[in-house]
């Protein structure tokens, strides 16, 4: 009989600490770290060495894109959706009200994000079936309009989408793809996501690219993985290859399965962008406002993020996902104190004109010739 005993290496914390410090300087220097390794950095606890991290991450971030960092405008134009993830506060048998923007309200809501200098507008929806009727009519009609009345950089995250749809949503304006995976491991993810196709979900990302859309992927901490599943999932999304990839502490939701759930602190969150800053250097991580509002801006930016996120403007009735409310009509996800918050930790917002550089240059690296 196989013993139940397991084989622990006992090390002590200056040797721990040894190990830590080759594994960043490794990692600043871009050179390869296998998943043992991202196992060992997601593992970490203790300040010292959570605080090297970061530096390290910030370091990479400081010398990759500057002093700059880049924001982008939330825009969730439709609640509704046919898809029931436990996790999420929209899900279709929650019973919440639940809007639906009209093309004019979203154009002019874009135009004055453009206006106040936020690089991009992501335009977010449910699954919302209207949308996708007749071949996207109504979501490509949307992404037409703020393309061609207003002109900023658009991401679009509607869901998973068919593989003939891509094209078509390029051809309306979209620049990038945003749809995350969550995690990669295949039975958390059909246990969170339920009735929806892991592969198909995957695929997303690479369909994108391959038709000439920057593509985002992204992971949720605190839906039941464990630290090696964190270290697969942030693998997995680097050899993706997608320009953009994010980590979101789960807050749980009221009238979800999940509501009961324990609330988490960011550290995981912040150890994620950080890991993930070592092992991209260039890739584009968020800051997320939708998960500690602006108290959780200047955490994340020392950890490494290079663009915030979830910015949305007061008083417009547009909500936010993680934190529906959280931030919105008291004015601090608005634009100008984002903007604030961001001096104070050294960095400045990057002016729109390096943004499309930054993606004219990224779309030139696309595996998609036209
Ligand atoms: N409906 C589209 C989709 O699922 O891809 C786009 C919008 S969806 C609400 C965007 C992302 O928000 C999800 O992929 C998930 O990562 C995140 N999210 C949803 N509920 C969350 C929660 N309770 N806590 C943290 N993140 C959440
Ligand atoms: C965010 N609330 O950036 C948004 C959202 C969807 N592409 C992004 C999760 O945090
Ligand atoms: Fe719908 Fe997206 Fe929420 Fe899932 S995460 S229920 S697909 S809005």
């Amino acid at each position: 009989m196989m013993s139940s005993l397991q084989y622990v290496p006992i090390r002590h914390e200056n040797e721990e600490s040894l190990m830590i410090d080759e594994i960043i300087e490794k990692a600043e220097k871009g050179q390869p770290v296998d998943i043992n390794e991202i196992y060992e950095l997601m593992s970490i606890t203790n300040t010292d060495d959570l605080e090297k991290l970061y530096s390290a991450a910030s370091r990479v971030r400081d010398k990759t894109f500057g002093k700059n960092i880049f924001t982008y405008g939330f825009v969730y134009f439709s609640t509704y959706c046919k898809n029931n993830c436990t996790f999420c506060y929209f899900r279709n048998t929650n019973g919440i009200d639940r809007y639906r923007k009209s093309v004019e309200e979203i154009v002019e809501h874009c135009g004055n994000l453009q206006d106040a200098g936020i690089n991009l507008a992501d335009l977010t929806m449910g699954e919302d079936p209207l949308m996708y009727a007749n071949n996207n009519e109504q979501l490509l009609k949307i992404v037409s309009a703020v393309r061609d009345e207003i002109g900023i950089n658009i991401m679009v995250s509607p869901g998973a989408m068919q593989e003939n749809m891509f094209a078509p949503l390029r051809d309306a304006g979209a620049d990038w793809f945003a749809c995350y995976q969550e995690t990669y491991n295949r039975p958390l993810f059909e246990s969170r996501r339920i009735n929806q196709s892991f592969d198909d979900r995957k695929n997303q990302k690479i369909w994108a690219r391959q038709n000439g859309i920057l593509a985002e992927d992204g992971m949720m901490i605190g839906i039941g993985e464990s630290v090696m599943d964190r270290a697969q999932t942030i693998q997995e999304m680097v050899n993706l290859n997608c320009e953009q990839i994010r980590a979101m502490t789960f807050v749980p939701q009221c009238g979800t399965p999940m509501e009961k759930d324990p609330q988490r602190d960011s550290t995981e969150e912040l150890k994620a962008i950080a890991v993930m800053r070592l092992l991209k250097h260039d890739a584009m991580i968020p800051c997320t406002l939708d998960v500690e509002g602006v108290a959780g801006l200047k955490t994340r930016i020392n950890a490494g993020a290079s663009v915030i996120t979830s910015i949305v403007p007061p008083k417009k009735h547009f909500a936010g996902v993680a934190q529906p409310e959280m931030d919105i009509d008291n004015g601090n996800r608005s634009v100008e104190h984002v903007f604030e918050v961001l001096e104070e930790t050294g960095h400045h917002r990057a002016p729109t004109s390096e943004f499309r550089k930054l993606v004219a240059d990224r779309k030139s690296k696309l595996p998609y010739k036209n």
